[in-house]
Formats: structure tokens, C-alpha cells, sequence
């Protein structure tokens, strides 16, 4: 799974919630994720800075989470079911700048080569900038028609690619109807080019998943100045820190892979056959794990790409 993304968007911030989330589900399943040792140390380190920064009256954004998170940083995670690992995901979180990076430097060449590989892609978007912001903020902040420039060799590839645009500080706008409405009709609007090409070819599907990676911080207001622009979230007394929905990108991620039997490509294949050959128990709770996805969220293109069968 490729996440992409310009800095400060919540990658990083994704991942240690998702970390944080999914080493709870232990108690309600048979699965159990474990990070690798330096992924371990990285996220909890990022979710303890996380849980710093909300205390503060005044919530104040700082840059990116994790210093030096420059490169490519491969997260991986071992996915154990009744304590035997049978699994594992990997995850490569990047420095935004990446994707900005010139195309002869070494890391935009690593960059470009593990995206061709990705089967998933989550592409985090700043939800506050996404619905509040002018087009200038907006496309600073999200670059949504650079990221499609750079996603385009890979979705056409001819092999099947889900996307999940995973959009964070969005609070304010999942409180109501007519609120998670704006933001749709926001990224609609904002996304248009990339939703029209998933939506002409078969082979790829988009969903639309908004999550809380804080949930105690909401968007206030955008201070124009003359050359910069401050977004302003304050941190909600009554609010707990409690992330919902960081689980959904996976799901899905799984709900993908596990409809997909009939790929042809070396390492899937394996995969698939390696599941089959699995026992039935393990099999079924997988499946289960991941058809539990939520259902409310939009998708775009070839739905039947993660409907899970459930055999
Ligand atoms: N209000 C709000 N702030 C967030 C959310 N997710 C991330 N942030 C803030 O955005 C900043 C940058 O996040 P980070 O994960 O480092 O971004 P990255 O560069 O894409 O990895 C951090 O200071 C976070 O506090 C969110 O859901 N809501
Ligand atoms: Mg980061």
C-alpha cells in the first residue's frame, strides 16, 4: 500500500492512529497486528506527540509529525491470527516532498518504482483546506492534479487499483448531513479530473473515506494574510481524543485484495494461492475482517472490485 500525499496532509498521523486502533481490535478478534520494532517505536512515538499536542488549550498545527521523515519509510506491520503470523502489510509512508522532488533524484526514483508495485493507493487529503480553502490553499496544500500526473502510470498499468482518498481534518464536517454532503460535493468538485479517468476504466475503483484521526480539534477559520494563509482548528474541551474510522482504509485494502483471485501477476498470485491453501477458520475470519468495512462511503468507478465474497 502507497500512501501519498503533500507534507502535512496526516499521513503519518493515519498511520499511528491505525496502529493505535488496530492493536485494540485483539480483544474483539482472533487477529492480532504488530507493528516491527522500528515501526512500533516511529508510531507510538508519533501518537504520543499526537496526544501531547491536544492538551493544549490552543490547538496549534505543527509541521510534520515525525522529524526527519524524509524518504520513503516502509511501515510494516505482522498480522498474526491465534498467534501463529500469517501475514504481513506494508505500508510506505513518504517525506511529501517526494512528490515534488525533481525526477532525477534518487528518491523520487524509489519513489516512482515502489508506486508501480502498489496495488493499493491512499492518497490523504487535508479535508479543512479541501472544503474552506480558496483554489490556491486548496491545491497547495492537496496538489490533487499533481498527485493524479504521478498516479497515472500505475492506474494504467492495466491492473486492477483501488484508491482510497482518505481525507482527514474534516471533523466539522461529519457532524451533519448536510455537512459530509459539502464535503463530497468539495472533493467532486476538487478531484474531478482523477474520479472521471477512475471512472472510465474498469479496472479501478475510488472510495471516499473521511476519518477522525483526532476527533477533539475542529476547523475554525482560515486568516488571510497578505502572503500566508493560517487554518485554525481549536481543541474542543468536550471533546475526547478518540479517532474513528482509521480502520476503514485497511478493510477495504483487504476487501480488494480478497476479491481478486483471478490476477495474474507474481506476487498476487502467490498471495491468492497462499490464502486458498490457508485453513478455513483463518480464511473466513479474514474475509469477515474485512467485509466489515463500512458501507456509507462513497465509491467511484468499478464497485465490483471490493465486494467481498464470502464463500
Ligand atoms: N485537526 C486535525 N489535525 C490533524 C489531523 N490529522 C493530522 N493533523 C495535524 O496535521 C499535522 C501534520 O500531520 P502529519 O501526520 O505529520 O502529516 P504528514 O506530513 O502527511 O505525515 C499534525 O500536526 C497533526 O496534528 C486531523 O484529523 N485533524
Ligand atoms: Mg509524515
Amino acid at each position: 500500500m502507497m500512501m501519498v500525499g503533500p507534507d502535512g496532509v496526516g499521513k503519518t498521523t493515519l498511520l499511528a492512529t491505525m496502529y493505535h486502533e488496530l492493536t485494540s481490535i485483539k480483544d474483539q478478534s482472533e487477529f492480532e497486528f504488530a507493528a516491527t520494532e522500528d515501526t512500533h517505536h516511529d508510531l507510538q512515538d508519533a501518537y504520543q506527540k499526537l496526544t501531547k499536542i491536544i492538551e493544549q488549550p490552543s490547538f496549534t498545527q505543527t509541521g510534520s509529525l515525525l522529524k526527519g521523515t524524509a524518504g520513503i519509510h516502509e511501515r510494516r506491520f505482522d498480522v498474526f491470527f491465534r498467534g501463529k503470523k500469517e501475514f504481513d502489510l506494508v505500508f510506505c509512508d513518504i517525506a511529501g516532498g517526494i512528490i515534488r522532488a525533481g525526477e532525477q533524484s534518487h528518491d523520487f526514483e524509489e519513489f516512482t518504482a515502489k508506486l508501480s508495485k502498489a496495488v493499493v493507493i491512499v492518497n490523504v487529503i487535508d479535508g479543512s483546506a479541501l472544503v474552506e480553502g480558496d483554489d490556491s490553499l486548496s491545491t497547495e496544500k492537496n496538489e490533487p492534479e499533481h498527485v493524479f500526473q504521478l498516479l497515472k502510470p500505475t492506474l494504467t498499468d492495466g491492473k486492477n487499483h483501488l484508491v482510497l482518498f482518505v481525507v482527514t481534518k474534516c471533523e466539522a464536517w461529519l457532524k451533519t448531513e448536510a455537512k459530509q454532503q459539502a464535503l463530497r460535493e468539495a472533493f467532486e468538485e476538487r478531484y474531478a479530473s482523477m474520479l472521471n479517468f477512475i471512472q472510465h476504466h474498469p479496472n479501478l475503483a475510488g472510495v471516499l473515506i473521511p476519518v477522525k484521526t483526532l476527533g477533539c480539534v475542529e476547523f475554525t477559520r482560515i486568516d488571510y494574510h497578505e502572503n500566508e494563509k493560517d487554518v485554525i482548528f481549536v481543541r474542543k474541551p468536550n471533546l475526547k481524543f478518540q479517532p474513528e474510522g482509521t480502520d476503514q482504509p485497511l478493510r477495504y485494502a483487504l476487501a480488494f485484495a480478497l476479491t481478486h483471485h483471478e490476477q495474474k501477476r507474481g506476487s498476487w498470485s502467490r498471495f491468492v494461492r497462499w490464502f486458498w491453501g490457508e485453513d478455513i477458520a483463518f480464511r473466513q475470519s479474514l474475509m469477515e475482517f474485512a467485509s466489515a468495512h463500512d458501507k456509507h462511503f462513497n465509491i467511484y468507478g468499478n464497485t465490483g472490485l471490493i465486494e467481498v465474497n464470502k464463500k
